[in-house]
């Protein structure tokens, strides 16, 4: 199975630990294409010399040839939305996470779409259970 993983980069870093344990999580059901996307620190990425020209073509390329794609969307992101709406054209199978800290809601364009199925969750273990059943279902 190829998996699509979308999480903030430039819209901000503050849940990057826990995209870096759901992608560790993901692998044992396949690929996953967007790897970077859990890398600790900007450093790790590694892409420093990638253009943004670049980023852009083989991030819509790897959304095309993904399988599912699964967005982990508590942190505001203009290129995790635009990964989703691209997605949602191509009929992709999309699961959104949003934590629950009761503090922001997720944006109407988001959670007011029902071709997209959204969890909420709290804990890093109550997100792996949806992940488990989203990808065995
Ligand atoms: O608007 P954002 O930057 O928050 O968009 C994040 C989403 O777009 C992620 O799901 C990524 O798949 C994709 N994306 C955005 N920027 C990059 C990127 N920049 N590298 C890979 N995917 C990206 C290079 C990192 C740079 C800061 C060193």
């Amino acid at each position: 199975m190829k998996i699509y993983f979308a999480g903030s980069i430039r819209g901000g870093r503050e849940n990057n630990e826990e995209y870096f344990k759901m992608i560790q999580h993901l692998k044992q059901y396949g690929d996953v294409l967007s790897e970077h996307v859990g890398a600790k620190t900007i450093d790790d990425l590694g892409e420093k010399n990638l253009t943004d020209e670049y980023i852009f073509e083989r991030d819509v390329n790897w959304v095309k040839e993904a399988d599912v794609v699964i967005a982990e969307v508590s942190t505001p992101s203009l290129g995790v939305g635009y990964e989703l709406r691209l997605a949602e054209e191509l009929n992709k199978k999309i699961l959104c996470l949003f934590r629950d800290t009761g503090e922001k809601k997720l944006s109407a364009m988001i959670s007011g779409n029902n071709k997209l199925i959204i969890k909420e969750y709290k804990t890093t273990e109550d997100c792996f259970n949806l992940i488990d059943k989203f990808l065995t279902k």
